[in-house]
């Protein structure tokens, strides 16, 4: 059992954890077979943004918005980055939509139509331009490009398409901007998917150069895949930027982060406290990629941060001598225990303690209901048209 008095470093380590939140969890959104639309849904990037810090207001860890685009465009970006501001939070990553247009059926930089890919790749370009006017370091990109039969495209050239298109868009970044590059084993294509796994993802990255780093979404992965052991060697190599964390029990499910492998989330939070790579100054971009299809939006949002928290929490309550000692015996079980301990205590006294001390109420969630926001949004955006994916 660990005992917890001596905890200042791990509150501290807390206190400092940032979590950006996605603008489109607050919009409609659903599968294929529904979408089923919720009283309250933002209308437009402004009311998204402050869902947005409405979770932050009663967390204190979510202090910037992801935005996406076209979902989220505006005539005036810096305008937009100026309001959320006055509200508390910052404009996070831009990203990329380069799967919803008709001109994209047989992929978007990696079409064999040299027009279409000028096309896709100058929507990259353009997202950079509206970072240079919300002061964004982040450049989220993924590619739902792929093919569905075998022979329908050579494999090869479409590679060389994708890195032709990837170079033309990192040698625009400026100084201070990075490309996030996410991978995905597939949907919508389903046979080849050209951005499939972090190998090939990571093996673009380190062509392109230093500003090209690898984001893992944790709904994107084979069944079984073991998502630390990929987080433990990108930190290794520096290339690791960014997560889009959520959950899933099957596919990209996109459901709350730590909901369905609470114990995956811990795993790879141990190796992000393992490596020091929890400080904001480390440069990882922790985000949420979640669709609320049919729970309320707003408290699964602030409930995905806490549980965020928590993996963090436990992770830094391990034992990481003990762990060490027992690693290098040999002892498989003592080495196991500790991480086990860790992982089976109970932090939730401990965060809502610090909430406390930080002067946030130490069951947000509670809190958020007490405030009458859902009634207020509800009353407010009665009328319109409702965000959502434009699918
Ligand atoms: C693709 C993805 C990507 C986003 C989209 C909303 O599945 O994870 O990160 O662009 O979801
Ligand atoms: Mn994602």
């Amino acid at each position: 059992m660990i005992d917890l008095p001596d905890l200042a470093h791990v509150k501290a380590a807390l206190r400092a954890q940032r979590i950006e939140t996605p603008s489109w969890g607050y919009a409609n959104s659903g599968t294929r077979f529904k979408v089923f639309p919720q009283a309250g849904v933002p209308r437009s990037p402004e009311e998204k943004i402050a869902d947005a810090a409405t979770v932050h207001r009663f967390t204190g860890a979510a202090p910037s918005v992801a935005l996406h685009i076209p979902w989220d465009r505006v005539e005036d970006y810096g305008a937009l980055a100026r309001y959320a501001r006055d509200l508390g939070v910052a404009i996070g990553a831009i990203n990329t939509n380069v799967f919803q247009d008709n001109d994209y059926r047989l992929g978007s930089v990696t079409n064999p139509d040299p027009v279409i890919r000028r096309k896709a790749t100058d929507h990259l370009l353009e997202a950079i331009s509206i970072m240079d006017l919300t002061g964004s370091r982040d450049l989220k990109l993924w590619f739902s490009d792929g093919i569905n039969y075998p022979g329908q495209d050579d494999i090869r050239d479409r590679q060389d398409r994708l890195a032709a298109a990837l170079r033309q868009t990192y040698d625009r970044l400026g100084e201070d901007q990075r490309i996030l590059l996410e991978y995905k084993l597939f949907e919508p294509a389903f046979y080849v998917t050209d951005l499939p796994d972090w190998g090939t993802s990571y093996a673009h990255c380190v062509e392109l150069g230093e500003r090209a780093t690898v984001c893992i979404d944790t709904g994107h992965h084979a069944p079984g895949t073991n998502i630390e052991f990929i987080v433990a060697f990108l930190l290794r190599q520096n290339k690791l930027g960014a997560f889009d964390f959520n959950s899933r029990f099957y596919a990209d499910d996109d459901l709350m982060v730590g909901a369905a492998d609470p114990f995956q989330l811990f795993r790879i939070m141990n190796e992000i406290v393992r490596a020091d790579a929890l400080d904001p100054a480390y440069g990882i971009n922790f985000m949420l990629d979640q669709c609320h299809n049919i729970e309320a939006k707003i408290p699964a949002i602030i409930r995905s941060v806490m549980n965020v928290q928590e993996a963090t929490a436990k992770a830094l309550l391990v034992d990481r001598d003990a762990l060490r000692e027992a690693q290098q015996e040999g002892k498989v079980l003592e080495a196991n225990a500790v991480l086990m301990d860790a992982y089976n205590t109970d932090v939730r006294p401990l965060l809502a303690e610090l909430r406390a001390e930080d002067g946030l109420d130490p069951d947000p969630i509670a809190a958020y209901h007490r405030s009458g926001y859902q009634q207020q949004i509800e009353a407010e955006r009665a009328e319109g048209q409702q965000a959502g994916w434009g699918a």
